[in-house]
């Protein structure tokens, strides 16, 4: 019987590990209100840039959520509005999981006063009426995670896989592939996480910090919000709105409503979700998901937002009836082919 060996795909990341070794002092970080990817990337990035004796600090815009305190966010990383130290002059800033500068705001803007070379480390694509990216950022929508540009910077470093850094990795891989259901049908985020498991004592640990997080509180919020699914185009497109007012109400946080829009595209019959976040009155943070059958980004874009193909988002004001039937009319026009 023959059999193939599954096959790595190994991104070029020749510049910016040029960029690594130059610089002596780096900060990492990441957008604003981060996920596994961007963290567990950064965080893998951090401990084995500190094996080789560089200078590295790790920044985040605002808070790291809770469930990522397995990470021990507290101890590696500050956040832009209370950092250990002032920002001093810096050789290197490497920003993971945007490549849209007005995201990382109001750090950015100072990066850019004390920082001589900004380059973004990204998968999503970049944005048709967004701000450019830095020039020499590394964009590259076939990678799964940062955290897999993060893993060939780190071999091609030279560095040697630790407990600390195969575990942020992992995180980051784990957490936005979904465990290894969205992978850019390539066996690449299998084959780093197989190697970065055998470092890893307790792997399922990481699953259940990242996806079984849910309190009695937040089954009671669900199973209130669940009920008020709105469906359209023969249960092909699902609407939700949630408050977030609702959200602190049961002891949830914003990073909790992420939850919610991946569970509706559990749904066996749908091709397409938004949710709805009323942060105030009238003003929505609009999430969007597709299963792959139609893009979403180009709607996000309509309202000046962003993110993947499939998986997208923006802020949006207005009367909710109004923007729900524009958006269900923008999915069922891609949905049906008369765009
Ligand atoms: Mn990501």
């Amino acid at each position: 019987m023959s059999y193939n060996s599954p096959r790595l795909t190994t991104l070029k990341v020749n510049n910016l590990v040029k960029a690594i070794s130059k610089a002596q002092s780096i900060i990492l970080s990441t957008h604003k209100q981060c996920d596994g990817d961007g963290l567990g990337a950064m965080l893998g990035l951090y401990h084995a840039l500190k094996k080789v004796g560089k200078r590295v600090r790790v920044l985040t815009v605002d808070e790291v959520p809770a469930r990522y305190n397995f990470l021990q966010p507290d101890k590696y990383s500050e956040t832009y509005e209370g950092p250990h130290a002032p920002i001093e002059n810096t050789d290197l800033a490497l920003i993971f999981d945007t490549n849209d500068r007005r995201l990382v705001e109001p750090l950015f803007n100072e990066l850019e006063e004390k920082v001589s070379t900004i380059l973004f480390v990204d998968h999503h694509p970049v944005l048709n009426q967004g701000p450019e990216p830095t020039p020499g950022s590394y964009i590259n929508t076939l990678a799964a995670s940062t955290g897999e540009i993060a893993y060939f910077l780190i071999k091609d470093l030279g560095i040697h896989f630790d407990e600390k850094i195969a575990k942020s990795i992992y995180t980051s891989i784990a957490f936005d592939t979904q465990l290894f259901r969205y992978v850019k049908n390539s066996a690449t985020s299998h084959l780093i996480c197989a190697e970065l498991i055998e470092h890893i004592p307790n792997s399922e640990d990481i699953h259940r910090s990242l996806f079984a997080t849910h309190t009695i509180e937040k089954v009671q919020f669900l199973s209130k919000v669940l009920g008020e699914i709105e469906y359209f185009g023969d249960g092909r497109i699902a609407i939700l709105k949630l408050h977030a007012k609702d959200l602190l109400d049961h002891n949830l946080n914003m990073d909790d409503s992420r939850d919610v829009i991946d569970m509706l595209m559990n749904i066996n019959t749908l091709q397409a979700a938004a949710l709805f976040r009323e942060d105030d009155k009238d003003l929505y943070k609009m999430s969007l998901r597709s299963k792959g059958n139609i893009e979403v980004l180009g709607i996000a874009e309509t309202f000046h937002g962003g993110g993947h193909m499939y998986a997208a988002g923006a802020t949006v004001e207005g009367d909710f009836t109004k923007l729900k039937k524009e958006i269900v009319d923008l999915i069922l026009n891609r949905l049906d082919g008369h765009h």
